[in-house]
């Protein structure tokens, strides 16, 4: 590091083959285009290094479908090939940065993110903000979509049951289910109910955020995930996590979501563990809603961001001028 900051690494992952909405490839452009940069760039001990969009092409239609019995999988092929590509920029970018800041694209960039942040660090947790599990597999898959099974890939736990589906061989697994927490899921599949009971994976359903506070949620999964408090944290942050009266640009809302504040609060406690390491945003599609709940989609995504590098004036009031650090 040359100023002894902070280096962030921003990269696009513009994946839409993780399921059917278009527009979703176009979330990196919308988050760029709401000023993402110019709002990190000017702060004291940070530097921001842009490495651009992996080139992640777009799939036709229905491409290359592969049947497992009931639902088919969409789009595999291209779906594994962009992941590939996304994990070996993210731990590219881990070599020359503290933090790997990934826009996505739809939520099978995690594939990509997480395996590309287990290569470059050790012992990573993930912290996994969204409505939905993403915890399918392709069998229990209700709609063949990648997006909605991601983990099932990456945890080791889940090996034994891992379908082996042409071009993801090299996914190997790097998470287990105790460095793995949910935050305000709502929307969860059978299958997925079955595997959180089964691995006992640590989360706080929004019904458990209305009961106890996200105050309190957050010290319960950072606990669970982090419990030395010096593991690289990856924040995989769905943008449907929110409430859809917030970040209405989007493919697969769920009523009842986050507040603005509880979504910041999250952000603001992931910052302050000091431990970030990367993160994810995804699942902003610009083009599922008119240009001004597109463009305060992104917005609020900017926000999120800069929250969880600790950027927030609420959370600086509270920090020591000396920490200008993540911590
Ligand atoms: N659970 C449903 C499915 O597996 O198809 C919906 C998944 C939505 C996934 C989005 C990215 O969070
Ligand atoms: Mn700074
Ligand atoms: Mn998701
Ligand atoms: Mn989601």
């Amino acid at each position: 590091k040359t100023d002894g900051g902070v280096q962030i690494g921003i990269l696009g992952a513009p994946i839409q083959s993780g399921q059917r909405n278009h527009g979703v490839q176009f979330g990196p452009e919308a988050i760029r285009k709401a000023g993402l940069i110019e709002h990190l760039d000017h702060h004291v001990g940070m530097t921001i290094k842009d490495f651009g969009d992996v080139e992640a092409g777009y799939v036709q239609g229905h491409a290359d479908f592969y049947l497992t019995g009931k639902t088919p999988l969409r789009n595999p092929t291209s779906t594994a090939q962009a992941n590939s590509k996304v994990a070996d920029t993210v731990e590219n970018i881990l070599k020359s940065c503290d933090v790997c800041l990934t826009l996505g694209g739809d939520h099978s960039t995690a594939i990509g993110t997480i395996t590309g942040h287990a290569r470059a660090r050790e012992n990573i947790s993930v912290l996994w903000v969204d409505a939905h599990p993403d915890l399918n597999t392709p069998v229990s898959s209700p709609s063949g979509n990648i997006h909605g099974m991601p983990l099932h890939f990456l945890m080791h736990d889940l090996q034994n049951e891992r379908l082996s589906i042409p071009e993801f061989e090299w996914v190997k697994p790097c998470i287990t289910s105790s460095n793995l927490g949910y935050i305000a899921i709502r929307d969860i599949d059978p299958g997925e109910i079955a595997i959180m009971k089964r691995y006992n994976i640590p989360h706080c359903s929004i019904r458990e955020i209305d009961r106890n506070g996200i105050a309190h949620c957050m010290e319960k999964i950072l606990d669970m995930i982090n419990p030395s408090g010096n593991r690289p944290i990856h924040l995989s942050f769905d943008i449907d996590s929110l409430d859809p009266s917030i970040a209405p640009a989007t493919g697969t809302r769920v009523r009842g979501g986050l507040t603005y504040r509880e979504g910041m609060y999250i952000c603001e406690e992931v910052a302050r563990t000091g431990c970030l390491s990367a993160m994810d945003l995804v699942e902003v599609n610009p083009e599922l809603s008119n240009f001004r709940e597109a463009k305060r989609t992104s917005e609020v995504a900017v926000e999120i961001i800069k929250h969880a590098l600790g950027l927030s004036d609420t959370y600086k009031l509270e920090r020591h001028p000396q920490q200008t650090r993540l911590k």
